[in-house]
């Protein structure tokens, strides 16, 4: 099986030389030895800053440092002429500069000057692999791309190039920590931290050539599982020195070990509050024990009761994260960074931004996206993604021009993509959730559709045409897959267990709490502060006022916040049953158009991509139907109230 070489597959350099010395400075020679050269007579020299002198361009890059200094991972390019020069204070800084150049290079004119530098600190990708493949979520939970990249019959991989691939990729698009297991540690898994660990440097060492940190999920049990200690109680004296002794020895392995991953009192996970003891003092434990090390925790606040429906206002699972939280805001240690789902439920094709990313003060966060495509599609469905993070990126936590989540949040985590398939990601079109999610992770404010176009010229040998044509496929793929699915915010109408294709009443009588409360009259979920869960008096005015009123809450979200008769009439003057009717009709054509403008193109590409392509395509097309016929189905046999258009739907 040959491996897809991914976006770093079509780009090439002229002639290069490093003024600069270090571990990451080798890895750059060893990249340029991978890349093949073009002919020009474009001289490029890569430098730290120590040595900037030694290029002809040293005063352009004098004049262009900020006072505030490049840090560990900015850099500066600077061309004039036949000369390009690329320095940095250090050797991620380098490394990055080096991709930037690789990427961009063609677009470079001869006078040109830029300086970048990561707008969130730490960017990083969360594996949920399982050493051991699980009876019922398999090799890697949610993925749809194979088996894990780093596991294999309850090991390490023994031949670790296609990790070295994987750390390559993520470096390009400038990730720098990855965790390699599941969020949720079963047995096997909790053993990472203790017999498994000469393996866990040696996955360590190859992403470190990267300059990317290897962080571990870790499970909170541990001391129980691997000790004969009969508690995990966080205050326990013996606690705290088995933790402390078991970084230890982590960290004689990995000196460098990012840290740990933790899920804690969620979904069946062992916790502090199994000892009445709070989730500060479960994520205090570990940070203290990480604190020698410059290690930190990265603490899940994706808690909520999954053995209680919605019993009374108060239980509405939309509140969790922020009820558990906001009461310990400040305190934990500063090596703990809370890890906050975008939503307040559970990575849906739609939902509002968490308030808690707005609302934490005094605690360092993290915003948690999903990169593999639970429920957007599995990688079957193209849905692209890019759109959407920025739109959460740039989300206004305030409601009245203040900070963004991305000016607030600390650090980007999100859940991997990646498995051992030949081209990565399963369907070929989803490696560009990858890509947009690094390269937003560097730069919040970057377009995402000149992020596609980035991807596809990086990608696939074609002409602009073709690039083009691909680009507008794929850009508007999420709002499609938000048009054919659960309607106006509802979320979670999917097929319980599997989370693909519909089933519109699967999780309504669950104990899960993820409910649409469809009637006879009406459908959605009241959250308001007056008559519902008061989930809207999380947020802070004008923006609770704003989600409070049926009349002021942005429509996509309004079956979110809102139960509404079926009648009730849109800003575009049409009722809710109308507009789920008519998106569900448009989401299902749309996919059909794009099939239609992929066949238009898809002998364009070689023949594995467009069978791998194509089939997707075909089996997103049943999909949609699927959806827009039970969905509309299920809507017209409650209401028996017709589609004003007289199209057919199935009943
Ligand atoms: C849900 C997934 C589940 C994960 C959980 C999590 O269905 O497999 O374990 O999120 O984030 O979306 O912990």
């Amino acid at each position: 099986m040959t491996v897809d070489p991914c976006w770093l597959g079509t780009q090439r350099l002229p002639e290069v030389t490093i003024h600069a010395s270090g571990a990451l400075a080798q890895t750059i020679r060893a990249e340029l030895r991978q890349t093949r050269r073009i002919r020009n007579d474009v001289e490029v020299a890569l430098c730290t800053l120590g040595r900037v002198r030694e290029t002809p361009l040293w005063q352009e890059v004098e004049a262009a440092l900020p006072d505030e200094g490049l840090g560990a991972e900015g850099f500066v390019v600077a061309r004039r002429g036949n000369n390009l020069v690329v320095a940095a204070e250090a050797g991620r800084g380098l490394l990055y500069g080096y991709f930037y150049v690789l990427r961009y290079f063609e677009w470079m004119t001869s006078e040109f000057v830029v300086v970048e530098r990561p707008a969130i600190a730490i960017r990083m990708l969360d594996h949920w692999d399982n050493l051991v493949p699980h009876p019922r979520m398999g090799a890697v939970e949610r993925g749809y791309s194979g088996g894990s990249i780093f596991f294999r019959d309850g090991r390490v991989v023994a031949d670790l190039t296609r990790v070295r691939g994987y750390a390559r990729l993520l470096a390009s698009i400038g990730i720098n920590a990855v965790a390699i297991n599941n969020v949720n540690v079963h047995a096997a898994e909790t053993r990472l931290i203790t017999e498994h660990l000469p393996d866990v440097s040696r996955l360590a060492a190859v992403f470190r050539e990267y300059g990317i940190a290897l962080y571990l999920s870790v499970n909170f049990a541990a001391p129980m599982e691997l000790s004969d200690l009969d508690t995990a109680d966080p205050l326990d004296p013996r606690v705290i020195r088995w933790w402390s002794a078991a970084v230890s020895r982590v960290h004689d392995v990995v000196p460098d070990l990012g840290g740990f991953v933790v899920k804690a009192d969620s979904e069946n996970r062992p916790g502090p509050h199994v000892y009445d003891r709070t989730h500060a003092d479960g994520a205090n434990l570990l940070a203290r024990a990480l604190a020698p090390y410059g290690g930190t925790v990265f603490w899940r606040c994706f808690v909520y009761d999954s053995h209680q429906d919605w019993r009374d206002r108060s239980t509405d699972r939309a509140r969790a994260a922020y009820d558990h939280f906001i009461p310990l805001d400040g305190r934990f240690e500063d090596n703990v960074v809370l890890q906050v789902k975008h939503g307040p439920l559970d990575f849906q094709a739609r939902e509002p931004v968490s308030p808690l990313l707005g609302e934490l003060q005094e605690t360092r966060f993290a915003l948690e996206l999903q990169v593999t495509q639970e429920y957007t599609g599995q990688q079957k469905d193209l849905c692209y993604l890019g759109p959407w993070w920025r739109e959460i990126l740039q989300f206004d936590t305030t409601g009245a021009g203040g900070a963004t989540v991305a000016d607030r949040t600390k650090a980007i985590v999100a859940v991997s993509n990646v498995g051992d398939d030949a081209n990565w990601t399963g369907h070929k079109l989803a490696q560009s959730n990858l890509y947009a999610y690094g390269r937003l992770a560097w730069d919040p404010s970057a377009d995402p559709v000149s992020l596609l176009h980035e991807w596809a010229a990086a990608t696939f040998a074609m002409d602009d045409r073709t690039r083009s044509e691909l680009v507008a496929i794929m850009a508007d793929s999420w709002r499609t897959y938000e048009r054919y699915t659960a309607p106006l915010g509802v979320g979670f109408m999917v097929s319980p267990g599997s989370h693909y294709g519909p089933s519109v009443n699967g999780y309504e009588y669950s104990a899960w709490g993820t409910y649409h409360f469809a009637d006879r009259n009406g459908v959605g979920v009241d959250r308001t502060v007056a008559t519902g869960s008061g989930f809207t008096g999380q947020y802070p005015e004008p923006l609770a006022g704003r989600y409070e009123s049926v009349y002021t809450c942005p429509e996509e979200l309004l079956l979110f916040f809102h139960h509404v008769p079926y009648d009730h009439v849109l800003q575009n003057g049409r009722t809710v049953l109308q507009q789920i009717y008519d998106t569900h009709f448009q989401g299902y054509d749309e996919v059909e158009t794009m099939l239609t403008r992929w066949k238009a193109i898809a002998d364009r590409f070689e023949p594995v991509t467009r069978e791998n392509i194509s089939t997707r395509f075909e089996g997103q097309l049943a999909n949609a139907r699927e959806w827009r016929d039970q969905v509309n189905t299920y809507f017209y046999r409650l209401s028996g109230i017709p589609d004003s258009e007289r199209r057919t739907i199935y009943h």
